[in-house]
């Protein structure tokens, strides 16, 4: 048989490149390429895309459910490892009640088709408040922001990359990430475009970065101070009467009062960018035809994440760039949003441990660890993971590792038996990605273009589950019901036609719901779901559309749907029904911003960095991708070197731990500040490849007893710590 073709998008990171590959006739991929004809990434291809065929033929990958007895384990058939499931979580349910549950979901359910459709379902049979996910490692600070400023927190509104004249960038590195919420493949050929057409690129970031290179202007900023940055350009577009509000908003008076508290002076101070740079860029955005702010996660995984993002959509609110064209806008995304009814809340329960507020219905992962330690009522017995490596990822990583074995029951739906599953007692191996559908139910919401692309799976995947069917069965599970898995997609579907038909102003009003499933088309129940999404929403065949599954697999580089248009109004939840510029929750959070400028300056901070041809803590088993500048070294200003008397290697130390890590001296860094890449640290020798390029858990360092209080987020930048020669 010759080789053929085949079209995928790429699962691998937010930038849903289109993929062509030729598979042999043992469907092994022999070749990767850009796909050329995808309308969105024409073409766009990055080293770890290029190397997905690798990462599909790793021998390391699960082939079949394990079952650990004491440290020996054993594979086993998919029944037992589901009566093994089925026992655990019902005996910890037994003894201690569903409170004794805990759920941990990793970054990669943002980009499967299992983790967007089926992890609620898991999630609400389990019956447990204790969620937790990469979210509080990450965007929670973002979706607190949007929640209380728009009333809805996945109302994230992203750059309008293509078309703005001025970007000003805080905390991002899409040269090596390729863009975070902020969904726009070849991220690198559209910034250039900017300068091209005569707009200007501004980075802030503690290190100058392959972005800020590319950049017309960088900025160094002490890390975890964005805030005051933010907060002086807002001061100034007040003091210079320079704003222009093209929304209508709420609490103007409120914020420009706080705002007197933080002139660029103040800013200078805190993070040592000059005052007459920051009134400079003030007065740049507000002249600019167009002007975008956008900030990720270096300001996100900080002490004040939430205060930098609220200020952030602050600054494009009154510089008129939001909802505008060439401004921040908001994605239409092919499966529309759900709209929810109430207004935006966080705090509806706590955490039994340390009191901490929920948000989005979860709980902060910097308090996994004493939820599981700390006995009595509602002590943490059993844990489901699903594609997550907390002891890599999350805060006090190395205080997980060890709590991980106080549990009864763990059940890890992973392919790898890593540095977190190893502690399960069952691991359940989802088919690889060649074997597995693709829609990126997630990160189209977030997209510089709206753009729908759906790719079937590749390869069969004979005698094993697919991911869908895994956490279909493990639902039932938890929720004590057996028999067909398809059972349960049947009730969701049912429940949502029934809903649609029964909402007015919605497409399908007083339809009959037997008509409507009848004309559902898929090979799996997932199909039949992303069909009858499809056909929902805005630019569905039910809507008056043409979109259905149908159209996506008869169009498989995908479909453009036009560039991003204005919608605020539409999609406002607020209780006022305008843009909240001073929520209450914010404006308590400033008090707590203002205690900080009292603090003594530790004398040197830690923050991460993230490499182009790695991905968190799970592609370091690919021989392609690993080694050259892909190691786990930290970065040290020449005179912080020459100060601390470094060599080789340096201790460093934090208040939660401490690592001997290999000393790169570079001047892309500010001085007072070191940076170490995370989901390093590979323990326990299950991979091959990673144990030989092992590097340290910067975790180990970063400290679970400190949050972003609104939001509860980790904070992984400007951790004080002491640098010293090994
Ligand atoms: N110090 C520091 N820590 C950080 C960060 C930082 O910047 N600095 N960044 C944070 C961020 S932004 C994030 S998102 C988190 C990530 O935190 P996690 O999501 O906990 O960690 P990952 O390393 O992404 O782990 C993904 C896991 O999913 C598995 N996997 C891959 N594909 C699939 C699949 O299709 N199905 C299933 N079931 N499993 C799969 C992998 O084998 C791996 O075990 O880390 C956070 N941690
Ligand atoms: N190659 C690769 N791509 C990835 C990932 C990966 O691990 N590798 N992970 C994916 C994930 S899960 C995510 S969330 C995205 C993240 O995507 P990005 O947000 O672009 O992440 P980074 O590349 O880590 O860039 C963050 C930048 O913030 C800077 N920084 C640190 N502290 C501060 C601070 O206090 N203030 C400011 N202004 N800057 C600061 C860092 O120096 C760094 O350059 O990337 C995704 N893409
Ligand atoms: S940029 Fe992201 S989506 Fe595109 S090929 Fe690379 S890993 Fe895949
Ligand atoms: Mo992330």
């Amino acid at each position: 048989m010759a080789n053929r073709t085949v079209l995928r998008t790429c699962p691998l990171c937010e930038a849903v490149c289109g993929l062509q590959l030729e598979l042999d006739d043992r469907d092994r991929v022999v070749s990767v390429r850009g796909d050329r004809d995808d309308p969105f990434s024409r073409g766009f291809l990055c080293p770890k895309g290029a190397s997905l065929g690798n990462l599909d033929a790793d021998a390391d990958l699960l082939d079949a459910p394990l079952i650990r007895t004491g440290t020996t384990w054993r594979e086993a058939t998919w029944e037992e490892a589901f009566d093994a499931v089925a026992a655990g979580l019902g005996g910890v349910v037994e003894r201690y009640g569903r409170s004794a549950l805990a759920m941990y979901a990793g970054n990669p359910n943002a980009h499967t088709v299992a983790g967007g459709l089926y992890l609620p379902a898991v999630h609400r049979a389990l019956g447990t408040r204790n969620f937790f996910s990469a979210s509080t490692a990450d965007q929670m600070p973002k979706h607190v922001s949007a929640g209380l400023m728009f009333g809805d927190p996945l109302a994230i509104p992203v750059p309008d990359l293509d078309r703005t004249d001025y970007l000003l960038m805080l905390g991002a590195n899409p040269l090596e990430s390729n863009g975070s919420l902020c969904t726009a493949p070849d991220f690198p050929g559209r910034l250039k475009a900017i300068r091209a057409r005569g707009g200007k690129v501004v980075v802030v970031d503690p290190r100058r970065t392959r972005t800020a290179d590319r950049a017309d202007e960088h900025i160094f900023v002490r890390p975890g101070t964005d805030p005051f940055l933010l907060f002086a350009i807002v001061h100034t577009l007040f003091a210079e009467e320079l704003t222009d509000i093209r929304v209508p908003v709420h609490g103007l008076d409120e914020l420009r009062t706080v705002a007197t508290l933080f002139d660029p002076a103040v800013a200078e101070l805190q993070t040592g960018v000059p005052a007459d740079s920051v009134v400079r860029i003030a007065r740049e955005l507000a002249a600019a035809p167009t002007a975008a702010v956008y900030a990720r996660i270096g300001t996100c995984t900080a002490e004040f994440g939430t205060l930098a993002q609220w200020l952030v959509d602050v600054v494009n609110v009154l510089t008129g760039n939001l909802d505008r064209p060439g401004g921040v806008m908001f994605a239409t995304p092919a499966i529309g949003r759900i709209r929810r009814g109430k207004p935006y809340r966080t705090g509806r329960w706590r955490s039994r441990v340390r009191n901490l507020p929920e948000a989005n219905g979860e709980l902060p992962v910097a308090t996994l660890a004493d939820e599981i330690e700390a006995p009595g009522e509602g002590q943490v017995r059993g844990l489901v993971t699903v594609a997550g490596n907390p002891v890599l990822s999350a805060p006090s990583g190395a205080r997980i590792d060890a709590a991980l074995p106080q549990l009864d029951f763990m059940v890890s739906v992973d392919r790898y038996l890593n540095e977190t599953t190893r502690h399960a007692h069952v691991v359940l191996p989802p088919p690889r990605t060649m074997q597995s559908p693709h829609y990126d139910f997630a990160l189209l919401g977030f997209s510089v273009r709206n753009y729908a692309r759906y790719s079937p799976p590749a390869v069969a995947s004979a005698g094993r589950p697919s991911e869908a069917e895994i956490l279909a069965r493990l639902a039932m599970i938890a929720s004590g019901q057996s028999g067909d898995p398809a059972l349960l997609d049947e009730l969701i579907i049912g429940q949502a036609l029934q809903q649609a038909v029964g909402t007015e102003g919605s497409p399908v009003q007083g339809r009959d719901v037997g008509g409507l499933r009848a004309d559902l088309r898929g090979e799996t129940g997932a199909e039949l779901r992303l069909d009858m999404m499809l056909r929902l929403g805005p630019y569905g065949e039910w809507n008056g559309g043409t979109l259905s599954l149908q159209t996506l697999l008869d169009n498989p580089h995908g479909i453009d749907l036009g560039p991003l248009q204005p919608q605020l109004g539409d999609l406002i939840r607020t209780e006022s029904g305008a843009v909240d510029l001073a929520p209450p929750q914010l404006i308590d959070d400033v008090a707590r911003l203002r205690l900080h400028l009292a603090n003594t300056r530790p004398d040197v901070v830690l923050i991460g960095r993230r490499q182009l041809r790695s991905n968190n803590s799970w592609m370091h088993n690919v021989s392609t991708l690993v080694g050259g500048s892909n190691t786990c070294t930290l970065h040290v200003n020449p005179a912080d070197v020459d100060r601390l008397g470094l060599g080789e290697n340096a201790v460093v130390k934090s208040a939660a731990g401490e690592l001997i890590v290999p000393v790169e001296p570079t001047d892309t860094i500010m001085p007072g500040v070191v940076s170490l890449p995370h989901g390093w640290g590979h323990a326990g020798g299950a991979q091959s490849v990673a144990s030989a390029h092992a590097g340290v858990n910067a975790n180990v360092l970063t400290d679970d007893s400190t949050v972003d209080v609104p939001s509860g987020n980790a904070v992984f930048n400007g951790v004080p710590v002491t640098v010293s020669p090994a």
